[in-house]
């Protein structure tokens, strides 16, 4: 076959491989640390279940994501996971999956990895949305999520700080309901009520309006200008509150 031919076999089927979120569609990514059980054990030293040096290389990944070349309207992470919502219009490399699962999980792997000097590695998926409800629904299905893992993670780690061995105490919370697990905590002396929100409930980030003082060193004249600004929320509410402050983001959008 001719160069000529063989490109153009390529291109054809390239272009025929690719897949693109279809028009009017939100676009939702979320990206989660590949064998970060492993990592997290064995490589990056930390407290267990939660470690706040961890939560804030998460965090500063996700505002790093708000800053290459997508329209992010809402960052929210919890655990080793972020998800963000992109703007429907967006229409940056034609919308094609490929593109935004690639660049994200390059961007977020290289920054977090930069955090801790150790190779940590993130995979990443693109959801197409179609309408508001499912934006609500897929956030609240995330909060809830975090908040039954952490859950699971305090009883885990707390039966092993109690000298339960990992099989002993993966099998005693394993099927108990969630109030057992919060009776079980309380007798080993850990209100779980009282434990952070964003261990329970992870956090969410998203860009608004903040009025700045600006000097003006020609005229000598201090004035105000209102600036977007990203803003992080370590309170968030749940469930039908959080479908409320959900809904006033996207719009505002
Ligand atoms: N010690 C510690 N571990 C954490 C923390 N946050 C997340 N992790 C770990 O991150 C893991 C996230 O779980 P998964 O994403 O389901 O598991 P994974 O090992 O990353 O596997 P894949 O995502 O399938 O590659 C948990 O098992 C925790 O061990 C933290 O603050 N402290
Ligand atoms: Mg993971």
């Amino acid at each position: 076959m001719k160069f000529e031919e063989i490109e153009g076999l390529m291109r054809k089927n390239e272009a025929l491989s690719e897949q693109y979120i279809l028009p009017e569609n939100f676009i939702l990514v979320r990206l989660d640390g590949k064998g970060f059980t492993k990592l997290t054990k064995e490589k990056l030293n930390l407290e267990k279940p939660f470690d706040e040096r961890f939560h804030l290389a998460m965090t500063a990944t996700m505002e790093h994501l708000f800053t290459v070349g997508f329209r992010v309207i809402y960052g929210y992470t919890q655990s080793d996971e972020i998800s963000l919502l992109i703007h429907k219009d967006e229409n940056v490399f034609s919308r094609k999956v490929r593109k935004f699962n690639s660049v994200l999980a390059g961007e977020a792997s290289a920054f977090f990895s930069l955090q801790f000097q150790q190779i940590c590695v993130f995979d990443c998926r693109t959801i197409a949305i179609p309408n508001h409800d499912m934006i609500l629904d897929y956030f609240c299905w995330r909060q809830e999520d975090s908040h039954r893992n952490s859950l699971s993670a305090y009883c885990y780690w707390t039966l092993i700080k109690n000298n339960f061995t990992a099989k002993q105490a993966a099998s005693k919370i394993e099927k108990m309901p969630q109030s057992d697990k919060n009776e079980l905590l309380f007798q080993l002396g850990i209100n779980y009520n009282n434990l952070p929100l964003w261990q329970k409930r992870g956090v969410g980030m998203y860009s608004k309006e903040a009025v700045k003082q600006g000097f003006n060193p020609l005229t000598e004249i201090i004035s105000e200008c209102v600036r977007n600004e990203l803003y992080l929320e370590k309170e968030l509410p749940i469930r039908e509150n959080y479908r409320l402050f959900l809904d006033n983001i996207l719009q505002s959008k």
